[in-house]
């Protein structure tokens, strides 16, 4: 559509080609799971097509936002990795004119997931895991899973990213610990 052809346009225009080339291949997975879920493929898209929208910001914009709108300021013990997501739901809802609340969400909850998440963005954090440009020991197995129970996807994604970040001596955000205890100590 339309509206998806001028997003797209305003995405690639804020990052490099590399990085818009796997934007794209998460809104092909994110559109994929939707379908196989049942969830807005619509949403999908756009989530996806955004969701690493503010990953090219300067840390100085980061922390100027952190401390104007009242984020918990221990954000800014983090730095972009942790930040794109969480703070760039804000950029993607001010810039691109996005006010879906259930796509800002996925937007935020992207990277370090969540224990509560509703199926949208569980949608969107396997899908920037498994999306075909992906390339790392393990995702081959987190795309089986996808395909067959989408929560164990979840669960695998949560405990092999937490064992990379260990592995090197990386600071853990609380958030990601709490998607861990939930997703892969309790889940059913
Ligand atoms: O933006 P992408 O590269 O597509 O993927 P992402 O947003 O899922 O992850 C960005 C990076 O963040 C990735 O290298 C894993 C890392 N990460 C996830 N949880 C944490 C984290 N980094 C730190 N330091 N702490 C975390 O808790
Ligand atoms: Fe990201
Ligand atoms: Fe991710
Ligand atoms: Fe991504």
């Amino acid at each position: 559509s339309f509206k998806r052809e001028e997003l797209m346009q305003e995405v690639q225009m804020h990052m490099s080609e590399r990085r818009f080339q796997h934007v794209l291949g998460v809104e092909e997975m994110a559109i994929a799971l939707a379908a196989k879920y049942g969830a807005s493929k619509e949403k999908a898209s756009i989530a996806a097509l955004t969701h690493d929208y503010a990953k090219e910001r300067p840390d100085e914009e980061f922390e100027m936002i952190i401390q104007r709108d009242g984020y918990d300021q221990d954000l800014l013990n983090y730095g972009n990795a942790i930040w794109h997501g969480l703070v760039g739901a804000s950029m993607v809802q001010r810039e691109l004119g996005i006010n879906d609340e259930e796509i800002l969400e996925a937007v935020r909850l992207h990277t370090t997931g969540a224990a509560k998440m509703s199926l949208l963005d569980k949608i969107i954090y396997v899908a920037d895991y498994i999306e075909p440009g992906r390339n790392f020991p393990g995702v081959k197995e987190a795309r089986e899973l996808a395909l067959v129970d989408l929560d164990e996807a979840v669960a695998y994604e949560t405990k092999h990213t937490l064992l990379h970040l260990i592995e090197q001596e990386r600071k853990i955000y609380p958030k990601t610990i709490e998607t861990y205890n939930y997703w892969v100590v309790r889940k059913a």
